[in-house]
């Protein structure tokens, strides 16, 4: 009952695919190849029902945030809709660079026109008249493809100063960001627009109410807005029966690593991970299964055991973990994860941009803790270092990133992944390869 489909993976049914139902099969080059695949039927049902009933609709589907926080879309929406303030902006955070995702960039290039009907649909329902595309500047394809895309819809009315002759404007433009991970966080992003250093604000205020050039701004992930499609498509209620009640519809699972087909999938939320790593063909060879990732280097793993967790919300919160963006990173038994987790660290040191000391100073810590380990010191003594270091960053930290950034390494401890006990208290010794290895 799973609705599976892989880019360059194994034979794809033809059934329930939402996200992935025109990608490979109609050009993404051509609008009109778009419309006679059911595009900007949404937008239409959408203008049919109004503002305020669009916006009803995506409020009832439920249809939660596909960033990593899974942020209800229509309290999102309506908080930008209702704000008193003018202009309103909708942005698209496009800057996708969490190790081990790769949805957007997939959507991007193979349907951009429904990035651009979705953003439109998003412009309509919160009265905002421009949006803006904050693209991840290492996507040259990408790019092109939106440009295109834009330029055709422009082209053809589908953007404007009256979007299909219904008398709502609305236009889109791109910025490319410069290779920095930090600009996918949110206001980090909308600093960067404005032409300013990079840097997280301080949140609240929330972009609904001080965003974009201080004004009102519904800032989504390009998996979100491309849902919001669907839902005008199903109808509220319809999406929301769709997967399981605080987890609606389908969702994107970026599958990498220990797997014989890595690449994109499309299940109903509500499949396990077991499930979605026998679609990817299992862990190759005769190897069993270390660790699943979830949600990349700011994220969590999975044991063995672990693996009839649904991808859910609400299912991997219920084991204390998160389900993130997507990611499901699979380490077989020959990974060395201590030499992963130094990796993660020193990515997160490189990334930090410095304005606040607990993780500028904290990701520099934690990554000479880390090495001073592989170089076989006493892992006891780091460990309570990394755990104070850990506890400042989570209570000090502006922004995500330095709350995330010891995210991995602590629950690779908790989860007994290392062969050390935690002093946090974590579970002890090996537990590397007890079975339960996903199998194709
Ligand atoms: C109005 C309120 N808006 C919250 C909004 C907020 C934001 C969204 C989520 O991090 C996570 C992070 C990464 N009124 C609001 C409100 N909002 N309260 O809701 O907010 P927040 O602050 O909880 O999360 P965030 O800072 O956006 C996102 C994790 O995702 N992550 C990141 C993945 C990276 C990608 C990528 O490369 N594409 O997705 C992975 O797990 O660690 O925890 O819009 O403004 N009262
Ligand atoms: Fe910058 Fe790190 Fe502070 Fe975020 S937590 S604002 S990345 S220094």
């Amino acid at each position: 009952s799973v609705p599976q489909v892989a880019v360059d993976g194994p034979p794809r049914p033809e059934v329930g695919l939402r996200f992935l139902a025109r990608v490979g099969r109609v050009d993404p080059t051509d609008l009109d190849a778009y419309r006679a695949a059911g595009g900007y039927q949404a937008l239409r049902t959408a203008v049919g029902l109004g503002p305020r009933g669009a916006l009803r609709e995506v409020k009832d589907s439920a249809l939660a945030g596909r960033g990593g926080a899974a942020f209800p879309l229509g309290i999102k929406w309506e908080a930008v809709a209702s704000a008193p303030e003018h202009p309103h902006y909708v942005v698209a955070n496009a800057d996708e660079s969490e190790p081990g995702t790769f949805k957007d960039r997939v959507l991007m290039e193979e349907d951009p026109f429904a990035v651009v009907e979705s953003m439109t649909l998003a412009g309509f329902v919160t009265g905002s008249e421009l949006g803006y595309v904050y693209l991840r500047g290492e996507y040259p394809l990408a790019h092109a493809r939106l440009e295109h895309a834009i330029e055709q819809a422009r082209e053809r009315g589908f953007l404007g100063r009256d979007v299909m002759g219904e008398g709502f404007a609305f236009d889109l433009e791109i910025r490319r960001g410069g290779a920095a991970y930090i600009c996918g966080e949110e206001t980090a992003l909308l600093e960067s627009i404005e032409g300013k250093r990079g840097e997280p604000r301080q949140k609240p205020p929330f972009p609904t109410q001080v965003g974009l050039f201080a004004k009102p701004t519904a800032i989504n992930n390009i998996e979100t807005l491309v849902a919001g499609l669907h839902v005008l498509t199903d109808g509220g209620p319809g999406y929301a029966s769709i997967g399981t009640d605080q987890s609606t519809g389908t969702k994107l699972f970026c599958v990498s690593g220990s797997v014989r087909h890595p690449g994109l999938y499309e299940v109903t939320f509500g499949a396990t991970v077991r499930e979605v790593l026998d679609l990817a063909g299992g862990v190759p060879g005769e190897r069993s299964l270390q660790a699943v990732l979830l949600g990349g280097a700011a994220g969590t793993f999975l044991r063995p055991d672990q693996l009839d967790t649904p991808l859910t919300f609400e299912g991997t919160k219920a084991i204390g973990q998160a389900l993130g963006s997507g990611v499901v990173m699979a380490f077989d038994e020959s990974v060395d994860l201590l030499g992963m987790l130094g990796r993660v660290a020193a990515f997160f040191r490189d990334e930090s941009c410095g304005q606040c000391v607990p993780c500028r100073v904290g990701t520099v810590r934690q990554e000479e803790s880390l090495a001073r380990i592989a170089d076989g010191a006493d892992p006891a003594a780091e460990l309570e270092l990394l755990d104070d270091v850990a506890q400042v960053m989570a209570d000090a930290s502006i922004c995500g990133l330095g709350h995330t950034a010891p995210s991995a390494l602590r629950s690779a401890l908790s989860q007994g992944l290392l062969p050390f006990a935690s002093s946090g208290g974590g579970t002890s010794g090996g537990g590397t390869s007890d079975g339960g290895g996903a199998s194709s």
